[in-house]
């Protein structure tokens, strides 16, 4: 795949955070991810791509936008087959009430390379490049935390988790706290937080946790450029999830499965690229200025050459065809 397109991504998941920006702490999250949705929509009306979206906002019934199956692109003869995963608005929560950590985000791989995962939740663990090859889904908390610490040359108690704060993870919370580990719990939003194992300034070491399985493998196309490490199980929490993973054939015996960094993004040709919608642990979110303008700080990221670009971006919102539209 062509390297520019990164800066394509790029704007594409600036626009989605420019247009739901504005809706931070209005307290209505689904007018915020419906003007993420047509913000990331049109902006890839405009690129060189033949893609299929893979993670999606759901099925086509529920989701008349960037739904599973969706086609997208300019669609030339030439362009490159790809798959695509998105979260418009990562955080929808996170950005009704005004919290950090929202961003918009999307991956992309050749064709055939993005886990079709169900729409259920996924056990995950993840950690930065110093503990890759240190961390086993099926062994105990004492026991990945004893090598991770090893691998980042720590005592347990200097390490960070980063945990969902949830009462699914009060085993996982409670084991942790009697190893002395430190803990930060946050509320929503786990791409970020499975990420920011991979920036050695957020001062995390490892994410433990269940949260969405699509989250997961937007998660492991950007740990995968970064160079970290991270599993997954497809663990459904609701009824509703059981049923979804028998229509989809994750059967029982399939989702013993331990899905490793390879099975979740299969080619290192990935690409990545997420902006910050609200300020967050290595993004920060839009402002919106005088005179018409706003800067978006974002992240974009190519697996096969491992380059990593923070690019900060002011805009002329008056003088860009689809951010009028989208504004
Ligand atoms: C997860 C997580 C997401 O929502 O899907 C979570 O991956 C849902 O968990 O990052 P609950 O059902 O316990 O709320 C997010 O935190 C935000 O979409
Ligand atoms: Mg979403
Ligand atoms: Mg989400």
């Amino acid at each position: 795949m062509d390297r520019n397109l990164a800066l394509e991504l790029v704007r594409v998941t600036e626009t989605a955070a420019l247009a739901c920006g504005r809706y931070m702490g209005r307290g209505d999250k689904i007018a915020a991810d419906q003007a993420a949705v047509d913000g990331m929509r049109q902006t890839f009306a405009t690129i060189k791509i033949r893609g299929e979206v893979v993670i999606g906002e759901g099925e086509l019934d529920e989701a008349p936008m960037l739904y599973i199956g969706e086609k997208i692109g300019m669609y030339n003869v030439d362009d490159p087959e790809v798959d695509i995963a998105v979260d418009p608005l990562e955080g929808t929560n996170l950005i009704a009430k005004g919290l950090p950590n929202a961003i918009a985000v999307m991956a992309m791989g050749p064709k055939g390379t993005l886990l079709h995962a169900p729409d259920t939740y996924m056990k995950k663990i993840a950690v930065g490049p110093k503990a890759k090859g240190c961390i086993d889904i099926k062994d105990t908390v004492e026991n990945n935390l004893i090598r991770v610490a090893d691998a980042c040359k720590k005592n347990i108690r200097d390490l960070t988790m980063i945990i969902q704060d949830r009462e699914r993870h009060e085993d996982i919370i409670k084991e942790a706290r009697r190893l002395g580990c430190r803990i930060k719990l946050f509320s929503d939003g786990d791409v970020s937080a499975a990420i920011a194992t991979c920036f050695e300034d957020t001062g995390i070491d490892i994410f433990m946790g269940t949260g969405g399985a699509p989250e997961g493998v937007l998660a492991a196309a950007a740990i995968k450029c970064l160079g970290g490490d991270m599993q997954g199980i497809i663990a459904p929490i609701y009824e509703e999830g059981f049923e979804r993973c028998e229509e989809l054939g994750w059967t029982e015996e399939k989702r013993k499965t331990v899905l490793g960094l390879d099975d979740l993004v299969s080619s290192d040709d990935v690409f990545f690229a997420a902006t910050g919608v609200s300020d967050g642990e290595f993004l920060q979110g839009v402002r919106y200025l005088e005179d018409n303008r706003a800067t978006t700080q974002s992240v974009v990221m190519r697996g096969s050459t491992g380059t990593i670009r923070f690019v900060d971006a002011q805009h002329k919102l008056d003088k860009n065809e689809i951010l009028i539209d989208v504004l």
